[in-house]
């Protein structure tokens, strides 16, 4: 049975008029390595923390700036919310189409809350915590090509024609700022793109982005700002010691225009000097030290990198199967293919290694985690190939073999082939990214040893699930798998509402 809401009843929770207040027992382990009589034995001691958690209820209203707001996913996230808001529904040669929120996580899917009279009862996963309705959400942005957005829809060629055909008078009017643009960090073949760049030293292009934050701000009346780096895929930036390997050496390198900051990093150190959230959707070291420190100083959220929206999400289910089961993946080889302008992008050596950077880490928490299949040290040969073909457009093409090592020596091979618009996966992404940012920083907890309430560590681990490649503060385990990442955000979430973790064990049937 699905339901569309609830509220819980507990001596652990209260809701007031502007907060929700729970209190929180977490179940969690101690390990100690101890010498016992001259043996050294492990020994785990279970134990439990107590927790406060205060939510804020009061939802703002919510303008999100895209850098790269005119590329592919830019144009169909914004014409998709639109779509929604105006419950837009378009003929396509198979079937009347309807706008809908399918692919993200906070929109599209449900969590279990119960049984009720031997029956599952589910409700939507937003109906968790009070969070930002998508359709209100207020688009703006930058973009180096200065088209407008229904343009931009046309040129990524996304959308069926009929939707376009509705949606062009809702985007015509909504332009993109100059974009911060910088030759030798993207591919040479974006440089006819670029006709909408904010001229400058580094310094003053950071300074242009905060007045265009601020003033974005005040034109829309939003109360709070999210932005997101969807731009191009840039070449990794070198990290060296004086240059950006901390806040002071960052900073000076800005007044110094050091060639080597790249667009990406501007962008961020203009949105944590404001304290407005930064996710990077892309590969790249967009949070080089330095600009970790400065967020971190700043209690600035940051979060990245590159969206998990297909291959590697579906490496990310299939490899903790595999390694769960007690098999053994020896060799993944990632092909994919396409014809959209990151594609186009990525042709060229230094961008395609930031992707492939992003693409290759994508399993190390899982085979680490199973000593019984893997040597220390040992990894599957993994190996990701990308390919610009012009004609399939927006529409990619992934094929993926994995061989594992199985019973007795046998070998098991699995192929997957996978065709999808590559930006109707990203969208529904960009927007849990967004969303759930914001709600995290209207979340404050504490734990029974801490005094005060703080929020969430400001590189935001919260967002795991919809990137690649997780920012973690230094020092924090990096998780890939994709079932411990959603379980992770649950139960966070469920968590503020004083709910137990969901542990599937329904001994209540058992
Ligand atoms: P796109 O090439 O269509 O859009 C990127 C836009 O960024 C372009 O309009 C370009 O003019 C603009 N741009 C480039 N540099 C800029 C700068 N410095 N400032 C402002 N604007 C700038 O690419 P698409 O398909 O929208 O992808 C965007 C990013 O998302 C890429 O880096 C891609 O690798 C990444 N990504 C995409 C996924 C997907 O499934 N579509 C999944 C994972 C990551
Ligand atoms: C080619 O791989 C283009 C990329 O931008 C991908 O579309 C993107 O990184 C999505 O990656 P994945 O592995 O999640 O499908």
């Amino acid at each position: 049975m699905f339901i569309e809401s609830f509220k819980v009843e507990s001596p652990n929770v209260k809701y007031t008029e502007s907060e929700i207040e729970s209190v929180y027992n977490y179940e969690t382990t101690e390990l100690v390595h101890e010498n016992k009589n001259g043996t050294y034995q492990w020994v785990v001691k279970p134990k439990t923390v107590k927790y406060e958690f205060k939510t804020n209820t009061r939802v703002p209203k919510l303008g999100v700036m895209l850098v790269g707001w005119g590329g592919n996913n830019g144009s169909t996230l914004t014409g998709g919310v639109i779509a929604n808001r105006e419950g837009i529904s378009w003929a396509t040669k198979d079937k009347i189409e309807k706008a809908n929120y399918f692919g993200s996580l906070t929109q599209a899917s449900a969590i279990r809350v119960g049984s009720f009279q031997g029956e599952e009862i589910y409700a939507p996963f937003k109906s968790l915590l009070p969070m930002v309705n998508p359709d209100d959400i207020v688009f703006g942005g930058w973009d180096i090509s200065n088209l407008n957005l229904a343009d931009a829809m046309a040129r990524a060629k996304v959308f069926d024609i009929d939707l376009q055909k509705q949606l062009r008078p809702y985007m015509e009017s909504m332009v993109p700022l100059p974009g911060i643009y910088d030759p030798d960090f993207i591919a040479a073949n974006q440089g006819d793109r670029a006709n909408n760049v904010i001229k400058g030293t580094k310094k003053e292009q950071v300074q242009q982005i905060i007045k265009d934050i601020k003033e974005f701000k005040e034109k829309s009346k939003v109360d709070r700002v999210v932005v997101l780096w969807t731009a191009n895929t840039e070449r990794y930036s070198n990290v060296a010691v004086g240059l950006n390997d901390t806040e002071e050496n960052l900073l000076a390198s800005l007044d110094r225009n050091e060639a080597e900051i790249s667009p990406s990093t501007l962008f961020a150190i203009a949105c944590v000097m404001e304290n407005v959230p930064f996710i990077n959707g892309s590969p790249q070291n967009t949070f080089v030290p330095g600009l970790i420190d400065l967020a971190i100083r700043r209690n600035s959220l940051i979060g990245g990198d590159d969206f998990k929206s297909g291959q590697t999400k579906m490496k990310s289910v299939l490899v903790d199967f595999l390694v769960g089961a007690g098999i053994k993946p020896t060799s993944i080889v990632s092909y994919n293919h396409l014809g959209n302008n990151d594609g186009m992008n990525l042709s060229a050596p230094q961008t395609f290694r930031s992707k492939e950077i992003s693409k290759s880490n994508v399993v190390d928490d899982m085979v680490n985690s199973n000593a019984i299949l893997y040597e220390p040290g040992e990894h599957p040969d993994h190996v990701v190939v990308i390919k610009y073909v012009p004609y399939v457009g927006d529409s990619k093409r992934a094929m993926d073999e994995y061989t594992s090592e199985i019973f007795m020596g046998g070998k098991n091979t699995i192929v997957l082939h996978n065709t999808c618009e590559d930006s109707l996966l990203a969208a529904p992404i960009i927007l849990d990214l967004v969303l759930l940012a914001e709600l995290s920083t209207r979340i404050q907890f504490k734990a029974e040893d801490e005094g005060k309430f703080h929020s969430f560590h400001p590189v935001a681990t919260i967002l795991s699930y919809l990137t690649k490649a997780p920012l973690v503060p230094p020092g924090t385990p990096v998780v890939n798998a994709l079932s411990k990442q959603r379980a992770m955000l649950e139960n966070i979430m469920r968590a503020c509402v004083g709910l137990a973790p969901e542990n599937n064990m329904i001994l209540e049937y058992k």
